[in-house]
């Protein structure tokens, strides 16, 4: 037992767990192998192990989407941070609560060490489901691949933690406890966030949008995940919204039972009262409030439309960007080329970088990078480091506000065909494979390393594969096998990859994008339109006879 002369510190024997690797994005397992004795404290004191010392003591914000052992997991951080005698200060969420954004927001507002981050995100939670632990580095983006790389090694060497002997915190209420030299404060969750949203648009010009637009509806899907709060915050108490515009608002430990991933197939009850109730514009986000999902009454806005439409307007639309200009546009490997297009009319630079938001961040810390997305549900600028789902809502509507203001009656499907007529299409859809076999799907990945330029698959002949390599510009760091990406001579593409974010068997992603500036294709439904090259993508994987899936999990 060592003792600081304020509280106890017992120091517990403990053998390292072999599986705890931080995949795409932060630790993810299944509910019960976070429960196993040890397990969760472990990669806890892996994490403080691989924070440098700092002068003042380590500052961290911590909090989560409020899923099930969440609140178990931040009295245990407490115990163990305060044990550590290195940490000087959590500020902590109210009920241990913050969106994954709003996380982001608080660690750079406080100029913390970092942060960590109690979600798995868009996996779904409750006892039999999943939880996540991610660390997040003081410019408030997710750590990179050299940091947990150092926490994986860390969790591999562990023989003991230490624990403070010290009360469980009052999570429910704001204010500061303090143990000694040891101070926990509890933060209201949702108040910063608003602030910083106020700062970024103008709130009154989307205000005057729904004042002379009566007409026009919105409905936002919380999916019983983090954003409940937020979005009443904003869109009712602030935008003055009807309340019945949030639904499935209250945040729920086990998401209601629900795959809290906005797309079309899980966030399906938005999608259906959408259509029948004809609203203008609808929204989803995920568990933990980083990704969002943009529809309308017979529209849907495909993430990779919503980045490139979203850079086109900003700086006209968007206070925060006609401040500080578009210093340059990226976007994952997969996502489509479409901001590609925006980048080049408007004479900025484009990053392509691997699959996963911790790419973006030395980049726009560098100032190289204003305004960034993924296909997979992720937009965001360099306000944070975290994708933001309301952020891209508030985009939305602000260039629906603007876009009125030039000319009367614009939705959104207006928005998209102006886009396609003025940049040409870019089809895309993401088929994902969900639970495969894992050796069925490491059969399929070596089975497509065995093609070449030249070979030809449905009539479309490759003209360059590889796979993906991404030398980061800043810090030279260098991610290997991030997806195998062939690019056909029309300049098609096809990517394939593992996701690097489930608990189960192993999931495969494929990627499908296809280019075309023939007008009478603008309003072709999306499958219709790339048919062909998934033919060929399946032909050239065997992915149906290796797996035995004929049909995806999930099309987006
Ligand atoms: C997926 C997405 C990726 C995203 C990541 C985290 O990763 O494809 O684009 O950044 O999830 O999103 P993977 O490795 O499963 O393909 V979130 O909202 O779950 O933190
Ligand atoms: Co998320």
């Amino acid at each position: 037992m060592i003792s600081n002369g304020h509280y106890n510190c017992n120091a517990v024997k403990t053998t390292p767990f072999g599986d705890q690797k931080p995949g795409t994005s932060g630790l993810r397992k299944r509910v019960k192998v976070f429960q196993q004795p040890h397990y969760t404290e472990n990669f806890i004191m892996s994490i403080l192990k691989a924070i440098p010392s700092a002068e003042n003591g380590i500052s961290l914000v911590v909090g989560g989407d409020g899923r099930y052992f969440g609140k178990e997991a931040v009295q245990k951080i407490i115990k163990i941070a305060a044990g550590s005698l290195a940490v000087s200060k959590l500020i902590i969420g109210k009920e241990g609560i913050l969106s994954t954004p709003a996380a982001s927001n608080l660690i750079r507002k406080h100029r913390a060490t970092g942060g960590i981050l109690l979600t798995a995100s868009h996996n779904p939670g409750g006892p039999d489901n999943d939880f996540g632990i991610k660390y997040n580095i003081a410019n408030g983006g997710p750590a990179p691949e050299s940091v947990t790389d150092a926490i994986f090694e860390n969790s591999k060497a562990i023989t003991e933690y230490v624990i403070a002997d010290i009360p469980d915190v009052d999570l429910s209420t704001v204010g500061v406890t303090r143990f000694g030299p040891f101070t926990v404060q509890v933060v209201d969750s949702v108040e910063d966030y608003v602030v910083l949203m106020k700062e970024i648009y103008d709130f009154s010009s989307i205000k005057n949008f729904f004042a002379q637009n009566p007409n026009f509806t919105v409905l936002m899907d919380s999916m019983h995940g983090v954003t409940g709060p937020y979005a009443k915050a904003i869109l009712v108490n602030e935008l003055g919204l009807p309340e019945k515009s949030v639904m499935n608002a209250v945040p729920l430990e086990d998401f209601g039972g629900g795959h809290p991933d906005p797309n079309l197939t899980y966030a399906h009850e938005l999608v259906e009262r959408v259509e029948k109730e004809g609203i203008s514009f609808g929204a989803a986000s995920d568990g933990d409030g980083d990704r969002n999902m943009i529809i309308g009454k017979g529209v849907f806005v495909n993430p990779s439309d919503s980045v490139a439409v979203i850079a086109d307007y900003a700086d006209k639309a968007i206070p925060y960007f006609k401040r500080t200009g578009i210093k340059g546009l990226a976007r994952s490997m997969p996502t489509s080329m479409s901001i590609d297009r925006v980048a080049k009319a408007k004479g900025v630079k484009i990053y392509e970088v691997p699959t996963g938001w911790k790419f973006f961040g030395n980049l726009m810390d560098a100032e190289q990078l204003s305004i960034c997305g993924e296909e997979s549900f992720g937009t965001g600028s360099d306000h944070i480091r975290e994708k933001d789902g309301l952020w891209a809502v508030l985009a939305w509507l602000s260039i629906l506000a603007y876009a009125n203001t030039q000319q009367k009656n614009i939705g959104l499907h207006d928005l998209l065909q102006t886009h396609y007529k003025k940049y040409g299409r870019n089809f895309f859809s993401r088929y994902d494979y969900e639970e495969v076999d894992s050796a069925a799907a490491s059969k399929v990945m070596a089975h497509l390393r065995t093609h070449s330029v030249g070979q030809v698959f449905n009539g479309y002949k490759i003209g360059l594969c590889d796979d993906f390599e991404y030398t980061d510009p800043i810090d030279h760091s260098v991610s290997k096998n991030q997806g195998l990406r062939f690019i056909f001579e029309d300049g098609s593409r096809v990517i394939f990859r593992l996701s690097g974010t489930g608990s189960q068997g192993a999931t495969v992603r494929l990627y499908v994008e296809k280019f075309t500036e023939k007008a009478d294709l603008y309003e072709l439904e999306c499958q219709v339109g790339i048919r062909d090259l998934i033919v060929a993508a399946l032909e050239m994987s065997r992915l149906q006879e290796f797996t035995g899936r004929k049909e995806p999990t999930v099309i987006t």
